[in-house]
């Protein structure tokens, strides 16, 4: 097998390249490769300096991630890296695209760093629920401070080229597209000048005069960090850079990284970094199946919905025609955008230019002909079957033939919807998350008829606008909303039996979920789709809302909330809870905490399996996809799939017997078999 590694003589200088597509990770032949490339430029005498570069659309974006929890092979990224350090002839890497991970600690390791300005580094290890294990924790904060090194192992975001040379992590940025003449140049200006070596550098020293900084760090990431193990390790290990010799700081953090491989967190976050790839395959696609152009798009509604979805498309640069009927609520769903764009800008996530270049591409109006020439037109009206029916009739007879027709619908049924038009291969479902422009998952409902390209073009699209879509066949509420009303079903339950409404939010909290139903409901208003008459009341929201708790932005919904939306529960909803019960004939009892966790989770576990058995999700790694990025469901459990297998489906099985919960013959099953959900 040849080797991804190669070598070029420049003069005096030896150029070593990888080209290990698609993102040259470090997997064993391309350590092997750099090993004998290093040794080779060390033997050579006529050989001054080295670079090291990639091929490709990147430079090593880290260690090769499937070689993980399989038995090394050696020669390990850290000997490698070691071996490029004690080099006495400087070594340059030059970058492009993404240094991550283990590819930011080869950079690293070399002597010096030149970078193409649009080249991003970063040490992105805690998303997959580990820490740098290739000395990056140890050579970074000796390079750049223990302060400037704190965010970039803990909390894993790259960082763009000119924020790392700001820092001290690039010596130079080069030249728009000379990255390669700029090494050799920069490379040659070093020969016969004695190599600087991270690991021998003194900036980690201003963690040790101010200790400090790593509890303020702990202080303003805590939120972020909660229920993470990676984070904390992260700290730890950069603390050790400013209180340990190298090669002992080299050693902690080799121990903390062992201790997270064998974790249960970082399998999960690893699951779950292949399972969103996966989920962009669809497996009875023709590969060559043809994307259709999306150069503009309709939206109808102006809404809370429609606005979001609109913006994804200004943001990604496309063009959105925007209906409304009348002409008060178009003005107020633009405004609200514009709104929207400036509180972004003030947050420093993007320039006022940027603000007005999106809003120069949305076209309001009261017109369906206006849509005529949109390749694509999502409608988020109100979810109701003749409504959406009447819509999509209504874009068949004014939108070109080849045009692509979606549904936000949460979960109505597209086939029937795409009955009201000619062409039922052209509908489909894009159902969006609210707030729809911050929320990442787009689930992508496959209709009966919906042709190949079509799906295709909307995976595509998916990706340009930053979404991560999951596919769904036709179900009451698809895969995550049908999986959601099992587990609010419980939640009702369990308040009619005597269990608190906090404990209930607490026990989802504690898991790791952003919040609990209760609060999700606060959240929300619990006055959506409410009927609005205060003396027809046949359930605990209705009465909730004859009281005039509408949720958090009455002040008061389940929870009274002060000025700082902080939420104390209610004497009056424990009153109307209790009402409710006694009426129904409930007996009231003590219900604990693990009962709550197994009735809420479980029957979500059960659900996943029936839809995986009716085929409306793919695999179940696109199930924990729709639950992590739609629901909050914590990634480091890996999504409720993945956390069914990890404490055995027997378990869950054993749990709904004992609850009286229904169990599905394939959940049973599989249980049986001692098996996972694969
Ligand atoms: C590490 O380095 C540990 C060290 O500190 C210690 C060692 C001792 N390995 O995302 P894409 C595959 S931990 C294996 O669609 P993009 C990916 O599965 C690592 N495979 O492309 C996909 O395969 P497929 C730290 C990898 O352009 C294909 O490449 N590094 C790896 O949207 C294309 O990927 C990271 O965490 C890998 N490391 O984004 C970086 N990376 O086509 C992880 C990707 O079969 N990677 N693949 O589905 C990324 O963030 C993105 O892939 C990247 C490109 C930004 C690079």
């Amino acid at each position: 097998m040849t080797s991804p590694i190669r070598t070029e003589r420049e003069g005096n200088v030896l150029v070593i390249v990888s080209d290990n597509p698609p993102v040259n990770a470090l997997g064993q032949s391309v350590r092997a490769g750099l090993a004998d490339a290093i040794a080779q430029g060390l033997a050579d005498a006529d050989i001054e300096a080295m670079v090291i570069r990639c091929d490709g659309q990147t430079f090593f974006a880290g260690a090769d991630i499937t070689e993980f929890g399989k038995t090394p092979q050696g020669p390990s990224l850290p000997a490698v890296l070691d071996q490029i350090e004690a080099s006495d002839k400087p070594v340059v890497a030059a970058i492009h695209g993404t240094a991550l991970g283990g590819g930011c600690e080869v950079a690293l390791a070399c002597h010096y760093r030149i970078a193409a300005p649009t080249a991003k580094l970063g040490l992105p290890e805690v998303k997959l629920g580990l820490i740098p294990g290739a000395a990056g924790t140890q050579r970074l904060p000796r390079l750049v401070g223990a302060k400037a090194a704190l965010p970039l192992v803990a909390l894993g975001n790259p960082i763009s080229a000119r924020e790392a040379l700001d820092i001290g992590l690039l010596d130079q940025l080069a030249g728009g597209d000379s990255l390669a003449a700029d090494a050799l140049a920069f490379a040659r200006s070093k020969i016969g000048l004695p190599v600087p070596r991270a690991s021998e550098g003194t900036a980690n020293h201003d963690g040790v005069r101010d200790p400090a900084i790593f509890d303020e760090f702990r202080a303003k990431h805590g939120r972020a960090m909660r229920g993470f193990d990676a984070p904390n390790a992260a700290i730890s290990a950069v603390r050790a850079a400013g209180e340990m010799p190298f090669a002992e700081g080299v050693k902690r953090e080799r121990e903390l990284f062992a201790g997270l491989m064998t974790g249960t967190q970082s399998k999960a976050m690893r699951h779950y970094f292949f399972a969103e790839r996966a989920a962009q395959k669809i497996a009875d696609l023709p590969a060559n199946a043809q994307l259709l152009p999306i150069a503009k798009v309709g939206v109808i509604g102006a809404g809370t919905m429609g606005g979001g979805i609109a913006m994804n498309f200004l943001s990604a640069g496309i063009p959105v025609t925007i209906l409304e009927m009348q002409q008060e609520a178009l003005d107020r769903g633009t405004a609200v955008m514009r709104r929207n764009y400036e509180a972004s800008a003030k947050r420093g996530r993007m320039s006022d230019a940027q603000v007005d270049t999106a809003m120069s591409l949305l076209t309001p109006t009261l017109e369906y002909g206006d849509l005529a020439n949109c390749d694509l037109v999502i409608e988020a009206v109100y979810e109701n079957m003749e409504v959406k029916k009447q819509v999509f009739a209504r874009l068949d007879e004014v939108t070109k033939p080849s045009a692509i027709l979606a549904s936000n619908t949460s979960y109505l049924n597209i086939d029937e919807i795409a009955t009201a038009t000619q062409r039922p291969g052209q509908v489909l479902g894009l159902h969006f998350f609210s707030p729809a422009n911050v929320m990442k998952l787009l689930e992508v409902v496959r209709g009966a008829q919906t042709r190949s390209d079509v799906l295709a073009t909307a995976m595509k699209l998916a990706r340009k606008i930053g979404k991560v879509a999951a596919v769904s066949g036709v179900c009451p509420g698809f895969i995550g909303n049908r999986m959601l009303s099992k587990r609010q079903g419980q939640a009702n339950k369990l308040i009619m039996e005597g269990a608190s409404y906090w404990d209930v939010d607490d026990v989802l909290l504690e898991f790791g979920f952003p919040m609990g139903p209760f609060q999700m409901g606060d959240l929300a208003g619990l006055d959506i789709g409410w009927h609005r008459d205060p003396t027809k009341v046949t359930t605990v929201r209705e009465a909730l809302c004859a009281a005039g708790r509408f949720g958090q932005k009455a002040g008061k919904g389940f929870y009274d909330y002060d000025s700082a939306r902080q939420r104390t529960p209610s004497d009056e909803v424990r009153a109307i809870i209790a009402d409710f019960a006694a009426k129904a004939g409930h007996a009231q009892r003590e219900v604990g905490k693990d009962e709550i966790r197994e009735r809420l989770l479980y029957p979500m576990v059960n659900e996943g399996a029936m839809i995986l058995d009716e085929k409306i999700a793919q695999r179940a790694g696109d199930i924990d996809v729709v639950w992590i990025n739609g629901y909050g469901w914590p990634i480091h459990t890996g999504g409720p799939m993945f956390w069914a297998s990890t404490i055995g489906l027997d378990t869950v099985v054993a749990g709904l017997d004992k609850h009286g919960l229904p169990v599905s013959n394939y959940l049973r099953e599989r249980a049986g078999e001692g098996g996972t959900f694969g």
